[in-house]
This record gives structure tokens, C-alpha cells and sequence, in this order.
């Protein structure tokens, strides 16, 4: 067996992190004979819920799992992690705005940028899924410089999935058989599924469904997702997202499949006409652990405001955050 992997998770007693942690401890990210060491990072007030969630992670006998680390500062959580999952953060209160959201959580990420830069592996990997993840991931990278920027990612595949299921749906199919189903941008309501390179089986998405279709209600379906589960459920979707950060991590660990794309938002260096640095959700294909954007896929008019809107929201965004960076 190899040697254990140091995995951090941080808000790791929060409702994404109950549905996260037993998943990767059953060796679903990163494979059913890689052992994990978890490091979780909560905040002083949740530790108590976190020694819970550990009783049950211990109860539950993971063969894979071989320690667990808890503690309320990220020089501990991140010593040696060489896979991190930036979960915790505080959620969007009444009434505030997009931007409030970025000023409130931006300090937390620079803390853990730091906190990576001094004491993560050599290896590490980073996903960002609290939100705003986009700029957090941008500001914790802004303040890792000693890590490679391309380590740092924000979390869009969750958008992926609900698009990818809103297709199946649609046509008939499992999700499974969607493929290439890229999201560009910000996780956001205005973030740009390009249904028109994804596939049903190998055939164009739009020969099988309506223009219309695909340019309104598909749309709007995916970008409202979040909130429409919200007001379904009472609470934010958190199995659905901890899928994604495994489905994520997992494509980051083991590779994309042949012919496929999946999406990750990661630094841009000038793909697409994105800014320069900008951490933009594009379609990447990864080997070895390394990922590259997949480049010239044709945009039309339809797409290519769809990616601009992304562009002015995320420079907003940075504006916003610009003495964090
Ligand atoms: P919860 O409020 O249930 O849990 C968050 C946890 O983070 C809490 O236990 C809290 O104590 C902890 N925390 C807060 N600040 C912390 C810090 N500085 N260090 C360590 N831990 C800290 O939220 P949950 O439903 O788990 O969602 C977590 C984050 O994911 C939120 O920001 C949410 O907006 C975001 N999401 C991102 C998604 C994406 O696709 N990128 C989708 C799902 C989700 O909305």
C-alpha cells in the first residue's frame, strides 16, 4: 500500500463537510487503495460538533483511514496536507450583497493562503468551495507565493453535474453518457454552460434538443439550481456539492477520461481573452495531475457575452478584495 495521504478539509463539521469526509475516508476520491490521514480545520465554536463527526468517522472503521487531525489553526490542519479541500466559510446572510459576501470571507483565505505557503507539501492541491470561491481561491492563492498558482482551483463542477443532469433529463439519457460539458466563468448565477460543444453519446447536444431550449430554460435552470434547492429543502445543497468536490479532487488525482473535459475554475493566462490571473472556471483536461485548458472551442456571439459577463463579475470581484491580493 502506498503511504498515507495528508488530506486537510477545512470546515470540516459544516453540512458539505458531513457529506465529504466519510466519502473520502472510504477511499472514493482517491481510490480504494490509497490510505488517508484527515486534518480538519473548524473554527473554536465548532470544534465540539467536530468531535462528533470524528466519534462517527472512527465508528465507522474506514480500512483507509489511517489518523485524524483536528484543530482551529491552519498551521496545523495544513502541515504536510498535500490535498486540500477549503470548504468552511460564512454563508450569505439576508440582505447581503455578492460583494459584502466577498469582503467578509476574503480575510479567511488569507489566512489559509498563508498558512498553505508555510506549511503545506510539496505536492499540494488545492479546491476552493466556499464561497465566493472564485475570488477566495484567487486571494489564497495571492497569498501562497511560493506555491505554483496552477495549484490552486476553485470548484464549478457542481454546475457541470447540474447541467450534465438537466441534458439527461431532457433526452432521456443517464447522466453518465453527457459528456464534455464545459462551465466557464464564476460559480455564480451568472456562470455559462457552453451546451454547445457538450454530447449525448458522442453526438452534439444540440442536435438533439432546441435552441430556445438550451439558451433559456437550460440555462436559468442550472444558474438558479442553488437557490431553487434552498427553497426546496430549507438548507444549501450539500451532498450534491460534496459529490463534486470528489468528483473534482478525484479527476484532479486520476486524470480526465479520453476524449472528455471537465470543468475547473483555475488561473487564467489569457485563455479565452480572461484577464491574465483571474481565476476562471474554463474546460481542462488533466494527466498526470497537471491540468490544461482545452483552447479554441468556437464561441458565438450567444457565448462569447456569456463569458464576458463572467469577466466583468469576477474583476468586480477583485476590486473588491484588491488589498487582500
Ligand atoms: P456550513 O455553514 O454548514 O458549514 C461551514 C463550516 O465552516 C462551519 O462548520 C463553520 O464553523 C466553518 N468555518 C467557518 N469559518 C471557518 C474558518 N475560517 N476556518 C475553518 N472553518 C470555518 O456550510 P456548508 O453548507 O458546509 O457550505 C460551505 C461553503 O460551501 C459555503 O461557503 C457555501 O456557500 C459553499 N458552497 C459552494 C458550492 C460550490 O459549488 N462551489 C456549492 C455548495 C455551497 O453552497
Amino acid at each position: 500500500m502506498p503511504a498515507p495521504l495528508k488530506v486537510a478539509v477545512t470546515g470540516a463539521a459544516g453540512n458539505i463537510g458531513y457529506a465529504l469526509l466519510f466519502r473520502i475516508a472510504s477511499g472514493d476520491v482517491f481510490g480504494k487503495d490509497q490510505p488517508v490521514i484527515l486534518q480538519l480545520l473548524e473554527i473554536p465554536p465548532g470544534m465540539k460538533a467536530l468531535d462528533g463527526v470524528v466519534m462517527e468517522l472512527n465508528d465507522a472503521a474506514f480500512p483507509l483511514l489511517h489518523g485524524i487531525v483536528t484543530a482551529d489553526d491552519p498551521n496545523v490542519a495544513f502541515d504536510g496536507a498535500q490535498q486540500v479541500f477549503l470548504v468552511g466559510s460564512r454563508p450569505r446572510g439576508p440582505g447581503m450583497l455578492r460583494s459584502d459576501l466577498v469582503a467578509a470571507n476574503g480575510p479567511i483565505f488569507v489566512g489559509q493562503g498563508q498558512a498553505i505557503n508555510a506549511k503545506a507539501a510539496d505536492d499540494v492541491r488545492v479546491i476552493v468551495v466556499g464561497n465566493p470561491c472564485n475570488s477566495n481561491a484567487l486571494i489564497a492563492m495571492n497569498n501562497a507565493p511560493d506555491v505554483p498558482r496552477e495549484r490552486f482551483s476553485a470548484m464549478t463542477r457542481l454546475d457541470e453535474n447540474r447541467a450534465k443532469s438537466q441534458i439527461a433529463g431532457r433526452v432521456g439519457v443517464t447522466a453518465g453518457q453527457v459528456t464534455n460539458m464545459a462551465i466557464f466563468g464564476n460559480h455564480g448565477p451568472a456562470m455559462f454552460p457552453a451546451f454547445a460543444h457538450a454530447k449525448v453519446a458522442g453526438q452534439a447536444v444540440t442536435d438533439k434538443l432546441p435552441l430556445d431550449y438550451l439558451q433559456g430554460d437550460f440555462i436559468d435552470t442550472v444558474s438558479g439550481r442553488g437557490k431553487a434547492i434552498i427553497d426546496a429543502r430549507g438548507a444549501s445543497s450539500a451532498a450534491s456539492a460534496a459529490a463534486a468536490a470528489i468528483d473534482h479532487m478525484s479527476t484532479w488525482w486520476h486524470g480526465t477520461a479520453p476524449g472528455d473535459f471537465n470543468s475547473m475554475a483555475v488561473v487564467s493566462r489569457g485563455e479565452y481573452g480572461v484577464p491574465e490571473g483571474l481565476i476562471y472556471s474554463f474546460p481542462v483536461t488533466i494527466e498526470n495531475g497537471e491540468w490544461t485548458i482545452v483552447e479554441g472551442l468556437e464561441m458565438d456571439a450567444f457565448a462569447k457575452a456569456g463569458l464576458q459577463k463572467n469577466v466583468d463579475e469576477l474583476l468586480e470581484e477583485r476590486d473588491a478584495v484588491k488589498d487582500l491580493l
